[in-house]
C-alpha cells in the first residue's frame, strides 16, 4: 500500500512555509506581535478626614511598603493631592483597590484610591 507522507505534520497549517527545494523547511521570521500586558498604577487621593497614620498602615498592610516608605508616600498624597502606592497588572491593580476602599468604609473613613493604566 503506497502512504502518502503528510507535508509537515508537526506545522499548523496556516504556518507560513518556503520549501528550499529539499526535505527542510525555513519559517520566515515573522515581527513579534505580543505586547506585554497593559500595567495600572495604584494611587491614593488625598481628603481632609483621614487621619495620616490610617494611610500609612493600609500602605504598608496593602502595598508592602515598610513604615518609612509608606510615610513618604502618605506625605506626598497629602501635599500633592495624590500620590501612587504600586503598579500592578489590571486584576491585581483592582484587587489593591477593592482592598483599600473596604478597609476605608470598614475604618469610616473618606479615603479614595483608583487604578489607572500608565504609558
Ligand atoms: N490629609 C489627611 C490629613 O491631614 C491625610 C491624608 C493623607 C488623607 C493621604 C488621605 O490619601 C490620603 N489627615
Amino acid at each position: 500500500m503506497a502512504t502518502k507522507k503528510p507535508a509537515n505534520p508537526a506545522l499548523p497549517p496556516e504556518t507560513p512555509r518556503t520549501s528550499d527545494g529539499g526535505d527542510s523547511v525555513v519559517l520566515e521570521r515573522r515581527a513579534q506581535k505580543i505586547k506585554p500586558p497593559q500595567m495600572y498604577q495604584v494611587a491614593m487621593l488625598n481628603d481632609d478626614y483621614t487621619p495620616m497614620e490610617f494611610v500609612v498602615m493600609v500602605i504598608q498592610e496593602f502595598f508592602g511598603k515598610d513604615r518609612e516608605a509608606a510615610t513618604q508616600i502618605m506625605l506626598k498624597i497629602h501635599l500633592d493631592g495624590k500620590g501612587v502606592c504600586g503598579v500592578y497588572s489590571r486584576d491585581v491593580a483592582a484587587t489593591k483597590v477593592d482592598q483599600v476602599l473596604e478597609a476605608a468604609r470598614q475604618g469610616g473613613h473618606p479615603l479614595q484610591c483608583v487604578s489607572e493604566p500608565i504609558e
